[in-house]
């Protein structure tokens, strides 16, 4: 009796080899590592523009707790640039030259409150007088009727942000 197996041809489905494998597995590390890389790159960028929100809402507090105060002291004008010898530092600062060469740290808000939430960041003040004509141009202290308030926000002592404007002595 003819044995019919001996006539099947037995095929098995082709299967990956070696190199293929390595290809492979080299090609899904290079994803991978593109994808962690993103992520990462992602997450960096993310928290330079949380910092730069932060710093952006530092300086705000700052301009809108000097924007009620008079250029000069309402007590004693312009004989002092400064605080006043009577002033407490910060509780009774009531003019803008009070404020200058004050840094923040932590930084305040608007109602002079340390911002507890904030250890990294500062903020500091400067007050000049500029010229009338030009306020790129710093004159001395009571020298003009105008001054440029900045305030510089430093995280962990390097700055990231800064704003500067001009109050008239009215
Ligand atoms: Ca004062
Ligand atoms: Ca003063």
């Amino acid at each position: 009796m003819k044995n019919p197996a001996k006539n099947i041809t037995v095929r098995y489905p082709a299967a990956f080899t070696l190199i293929e494998i390595i290809i492979a597995t080299i090609l899904i590390g290079i994803v991978i590592t593109a994808i962690v890389m993103s992520s990462r790159t992602f997450t960096t960028i993310n928290a330079a523009g949380m910092n730069l929100t932060t710093a952006e809402f530092l300086i705000e507090e700052i301009r809108e707790l000097a924007a009620p105060l008079p250029v000069v002291d309402p007590d004693s004008g312009t004989s002092t640039f400064g605080p006043e010898s009577d002033e407490t530092p910060l509780a009774d600062y009531d003019d803008l030259d009070d404020f200058d060469g004050a840094v923040f740290s932590p930084p305040i808000d608007i109602n002079r409150t340390g911002l507890a939430n904030f250890p990294s960041f500062s903020q500091q003040v400067t007050v000049e007088n500029v010229s009338a004509s030009d306020f790129m141009a710093v004159v001395g202290d009571h020298g003009s009727d105008f001054v440029r308030v900045t305030v510089r926000v430093f995280l962990n002592n390097e700055e990231i942000s800064s704003a500067s404007w001009i109050r008239a002595q009215l």
